[in-house]
């Protein structure tokens, strides 16, 4: 980890968003299993021998403490399961009074952003724009391009990720292809708490 205490600079850009980085996570088809609404659709391609990647994450992490902040660059790949949109886990920050902000690289995609009651808002994520999600609401982010979906992510190292929530719970919307345009539904599998 780097120490807090020193600066550092990052070069925005490039495959990875930003370099250098100090950890990579791959996530392929078969950590998600749980989260694709098409489990069906998700065993075929896994039983075809294929585990394929559905994103990555580029960090700059600290140690959890209070007043440091993390960057993260998140890679979706473009593809779907079944005609859900490959996504990101989302995660409930454990630490409930942190937000965070998102920048958009390259690639178009939509942020599902939730409250705990399952109130729910979509906005949409492209290069040059930035997003603020605030406190409280679990964020997932859809890729609903061609192209990689690239954005970098600056949040409280002290922030913590729940992702059990949204495991077994689920999201409250999702993003399909319908006559090749992504729409977003209510969730018919979602559980309200
Ligand atoms: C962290 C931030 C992002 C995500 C990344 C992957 O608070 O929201 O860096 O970690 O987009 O998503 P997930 O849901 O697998 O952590
Ligand atoms: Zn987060």
């Amino acid at each position: 980890l780097n120490s807090p205490l020193e600066l550092y600079t990052t070069e925005l850009g490039g495959k990875t968003g930003i370099s250098p980085y100090k950890i990579k996570v791959e996530r392929r088809l078969s950590d998600l299993l749980d989260y694709f609404s098409d489990r069906e659709a998700s065993e075929e391609i896994l039983r075809g021998g294929e585990d394929p990647i559905i994103y990555e994450v580029y960090e700059i992490p600290f140690e959890p403490l209070e007043g440091l902040l993390n960057v993260g660059c998140t890679v979706i790949y473009p593809g779907k399961v079944g005609d859900e949109y490959y996504f990101t886990k989302g995660h409930f920050h454990e630490k409930e009074s942190t937000s965070e902000i998102y920048i958009g690289m390259k690639g178009e995609g939509i942020i599902l952003i939730q409250d705990h009651e399952g109130k729910a808002v979509n906005i949409k994520i492209k290069p040059n724009v930035l997003v603020y999600i605030p406190p409280g609401t679990a964020h997932r982010t859809v890729n609903v391009g061609r192209e990689k979906l690239v954005f970098i992510a600056i949040y409280p190292s002290d922030a913590g990720h729940d992702y059990e929530t949204v495991r077994t719970k689920g999201f409250a919307r999702v993003v399909l292809e319908e006559d090749g345009k992504p729409i977003i539904k209510d969730n018919p599998r979602y559980k309200r708490e």
